[in-house]
């Protein structure tokens, strides 16, 4: 997700980076090609004028013209203003004092609503609450089915509308379910429409009066892109709306969506949904959300993610080895094998810093697995010493590792340029990171 946008600032800022100092008017250079890459990402125009009128203010106030952390200063403003339009602080689901919390889920057709109603109450179950969801569409049969359907799956209790009832009848009936069952969070589904017409308006809102909720969530779908925002408006004034998840980030959409929602609306977006998986659910953190933008990579992230599949030892040998900047290809393969477990390679990946810029220097489209069994299959061929010291490895040892591992020595000479290439790029990353470092309040 965001890889083109990340992969245009990240190029902006090295080429500042690299300057040592800047002038005025290298300022003023990054800040439009900021400008393009913002716009090219399908920010909302008002958004991105603001937000680039916002940065360069304060970085001539604060001195960066000549001065020797210059550049960094620019990043590290544009990081904090990042934060800024994305919402600062994350927002949470606000919880009802008195038992059961009660969350609307609503949005327009196909937007993601059922998906996300199952993806919060796993997230809730997983957090030790009892969450009930409520099929609230007692109109489309099929509706009803696809959220009873993921219920079974994940062993969720599902209230599904009876023969004649209506939407508020309904609602009613499920507030009582949930005291009876004592679930303390009902998730509510509902209808979705192809527009925002009169009729669905008119349910939502009977339906609301009926639940009395702490939050009605719209579902925004990230491929609709500047729509989402419009939407987005257009539900709050006519319902009031207090929080936006923003569905389908995983596929190819720009990202201006996100970026654009808080700035425009004033409404927080409160999670991600990174995939059809009733696990694929983020809870949304503008910091971390801009550092990955900015192509600093979500090492926390990646550290938690971790966390859930890997032991403690492993964690911490991972986070030394990228600090020091020590990993040599049998680290690499190492990590490799348990990231592996962990999921989706790409979307672990994108969270390693400077992962954009890696994967245009090694020249690799994707990192697939079968990138991956390749490498595998390399580096299980070579001896210890040349796992730690890829230089001795000569032409007889480059024909030996390509015969043991069903490659060439052309594919097993590619795979060493390209370790350099990434090796390279990670250690400039770390050094610009205990800058930024600094910056960032040592994150
Ligand atoms: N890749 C991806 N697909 C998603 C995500 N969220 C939902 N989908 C898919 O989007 C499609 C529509 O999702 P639904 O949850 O049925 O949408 P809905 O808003 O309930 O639709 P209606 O009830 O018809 O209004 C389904 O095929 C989902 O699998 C996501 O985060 N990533
Ligand atoms: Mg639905």
């Amino acid at each position: 997700m965001l890889e083109a946008l990340t992969d245009k600032l990240t190029g902006v800022f090295s080429k500042m980076g690299s300057k040592g100092t800047i002038t005025e008017k290298d300022l003023d250079e990054a800040m439009r090609e900021v400008r393009i890459a913002l716009l090219e990402a399908d920010v909302n125009f008002k958004v991105v004028r603001q937000f680039i009128a916002t940065v360069r203010e304060r970085a001539l106030g604060q001195d960066v013209v000549q001065s020797i952390s210059g550049p960094q200063m620019v990043i590290g403003i544009v990081n904090e203003e990042l934060i800024n339009i994305l919402g600062g602080a994350p927002s949470t689901i606000s919880m009802a004092s008195k038992p059961p919390t009660v969350i609307m889920l609503v949005g327009l057709k196909g937007a993601g609503k059922t998906t996300t109603a199952a993806k919060l109450a796993l997230h809730f179950r997983k957090q030790g609450q009892k969450p009930m969801l409520v099929a609230a569409d007692p109109y489309r049969m099929a509706a009803t089915d696809q959220l009873k359907s993921l219920g079974k799956q994940l062993n969720l209790s599902v209230m599904l509308p009876e023969e004649g009832q209506s939407v508020a009848e309904l609602c009613g009936a499920s507030l009582q379910e949930a005291t009876r069952q004592g679930a303390n969070i009902v998730i509510v589904d509902t209808a979705g429409r192809s527009t925002i017409d009169t009729d669905l308006m008119t349910e939502i809102t009977d339906a609301r009066k009926a639940l009395d909720p702490n939050e009605v969530i719209l579902v925004l779908d990230a491929m609709t892109g500047q729509e989402a925002v419009n939407v987005a408006q257009e539900f709050h004034d006519q319902l009031g709306v207090t929080g936006i998840i923003v569905s389908k980030m995983d596929g190819d959409a720009r990202g201006g969506a996100v970026l654009s929602i808080r700035a425009v609306s004033g409404i927080p977006v409160k999670f991600l949904g990174v995939g059809e998986k009733s696990d694929a659910l983020e809870p949304f953190m503008p910091d971390r959300f801009a550092g990955r933008i900015l192509g600093m990579g979500d090492v926390v992230g990646l550290i938690e993610k971790a966390k859930e599949t890997i032991s403690e030892d492993d964690v911490q040998n991972l986070e030394k080895k990228m600090k020091n900047k020590q990993l040599d290809l049998e680290d690499f393969i190492g990590q490799f094998q348990r990231i592996k477990k962990m999921g989706p390679m790409n979307q672990l990946l994108d969270m390693l810093p400077g992962m954009g810029q890696i994967k245009k220097q090694m020249k690799v489209e994707t990192f697939d697995d079968s990138f991956w069994n390749k490498a595998e299959a390399v580096v299980y061929s070579m001896t210890p010493e040349e796992r730690k010291h890829p230089e001795i490895i000569n032409g007889s040892r480059r024909k030996r590792i390509a015969r043991g591992s069903g490659t060439t020595p052309q594919e097993v000479n590619q795979l060493l340029n390209q370790w350099k290439e990434a090796k390279k790029i990670m250690q400039q990353f770390a050094n610009n990171r205990s800058v930024l470092g600094s910056l960032f309040g040592g994150r």
